[in-house]
């Protein structure tokens, strides 16, 4: 990497002899800044001075934490977002694809493994944070699968890189890096004893450093808040954070309704359940189970999921109501598609526990017996918008099975396919902030 600036500086010299632009210089000096060890950078230096005295902690020993990151030019292509192609699909905006990563026979066993392992915990955030199991269990299930996927990137790499030279976000992610050195500090931990995600996401729910600090939770009590080991704590910590996002205990996700295009571009966009409940009743909506009532005043709002037509470029959507539960849930990470997949991974395992789920309308799982042929199913009321326009009905069943195999060849590689298949970057360019 030293090389390649290097070879940037010197050409960008030679520039700004022949031109003497005030533009050359300061490309000339960033480049040349980055050459050196990170605390003899002036905008680390500034930034050590300030976290020591805004922290308390020794500007001595953050440059030597410093000195020890090594720039990740990877986690910078990571980051940014893909231009997508003319006359291909995006996966990104491919509904069906994404939520067949998670709804694998895999997942809901290990899902309904972790809930029985955990019941108790679970219950016991139910009674202090009013948080449903069933939203716990379908977090944990799509950021990490129950851990077997936190991340095997040095987070302090990952920090340092994004805050210094990645400067699309940089202001964000140095409030992070100020707050995974406190921690580091807190904890007495090695710089790189802290894995996680390109981004910085740490452990089991993949928390931000900003985020173990306000919403960390030790939930069996042994003094320390682990979410890298202990599903106790990090049951506890997802609970604490929804519950500051306003989860609401009872109360579905999603609603299913037959929603037209019109009400959608009504009631639908951002992130907020917003419209009274009566509001879209009155409008028309019609909810694919009428027996459940909920109060007139209830906030809601159309959430839509793209998907591609089999064997074409064309988007169809499935429209759904989402509630203030949706809401919470993007404030964990802000795309439809993740709030969506948590919603029937969590569903699907409640049915398989005999638990209630957080979809209201539709039962993803009706028969524990079919599970595994069940889950590689894709979604009933999609599969059912595809039938009534496919017109080679035969290659709906290929399409199942090649994916189902790429979903189990993703295996524990999976968090390089979750950001390839955009898991925080469906509905805005880059989510990660939600993590507070
Ligand atoms: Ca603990």
């Amino acid at each position: 990497m030293f090389r390649r600036y290097l070879l940037v500086a010197s050409l960008s010299s030679i520039l700004a002899l022949a031109s003497g632009s005030p533009w050359a210089q300061s490309l000339t000096s960033s480049q040349e800044e980055k050459s050196l060890p990170y605390s003899q950078r002036p905008e680390v230096q500034r930034f050590i001075r300030d976290v020591a005295r805004r922290r308390g902690l020794d500007p001595t020993w953050i440059a030597t934490v410093l000195d020890q990151a090594t720039y990740q030019p990877k986690i910078e292509r990571l980051m940014t977002p893909k231009r997508s192609k003319p006359n291909t699909r995006d996966s990104r905006k491919d509904w069906e694809k994404y939520r067949n990563i998670f709804l694998g026979a895999d997942r809901l066993h290990l899902g309904a493994r972790f809930w029985k392992d955990n019941k108790v915990y679970l219950d016991k955030a139910k009674e202090i944070y009013h948080v449903d199991p069933a939203v716990i269990i379908g977090i944990i299930g799509v950021e990490t699968r129950y851990g077997e996927n936190t991340g095997s990137w040095k987070v302090l790499d990952s920090l340092v890189t994004l805050s210094f030279d990645y400067k699309r976000r940089a202001d964000f992610f140095k409030k992070e890096l100020e707050e995974f050195l406190v921690f580091l500090h807190q904890n007495q931990l090695k710089p790189f004893e802290v894995e996680g995600s390109y981004a910085g996401a740490v452990g089991l729910p993949q928390f931000m450093p900003s985020s173990i600090k306000k919403f960390g939770v030790d939930f069996d009590g042994d003094g320390k808040i682990d979410i890298n080991k202990s599903p106790a704590d990090t049951i506890g910590s997802i609970a604490n954070y929804l519950h500051s996002m306003g989860w609401q205990e009872g109360l579905p996700m999603v609603i299913e309704a037959d929603i037209s295009e019109e009400q959608h571009r009504k009631y639908g966009g951002g992130t907020t359940a917003r419209f009274s409940w009566s509001r879209l009743l009155k409008d028309g909506l019609k909810p694919l189970d009428e027996k459940n009532k909920y109060p007139d005043d209830m906030q809601v709002f159309i959430v839509d999921f793209p998907f591609y037509l089999p064997g074409s470029l064309e988007l169809d959507k499935i429209y759904r109501v989402g509630t203030k539960n949706f809401t919470a849930v993007l404030r964990y990470n802000s795309s439809y598609f993740y709030a969506g997949a948590v919603s029937e991974l969590a569903t699907a395992i409640a049915e398989l526990v005999g638990e209630p789920g957080l979809i209201d309308g539709e039962k993803i799982v009706p028969d524990k017996k079919k599970l595994s042929a069940r889950a590689s199913k894709a979604d009933p009321k999609h599969r059912a918008k595809i039938a009534s326009k496919e017109v080679k009905g035969h290659k709906t069943r290929d399409k199942e099975k090649s994916e189902l195999s790429k979903v189990s060849s993703l295996g524990k590689t999976i968090n390089s396919s979750v950001d390839k298949y955009g898991i925080r970057e469906t509905v805005e360019p880059i989510t990660l902030p939600n993590k507070l």
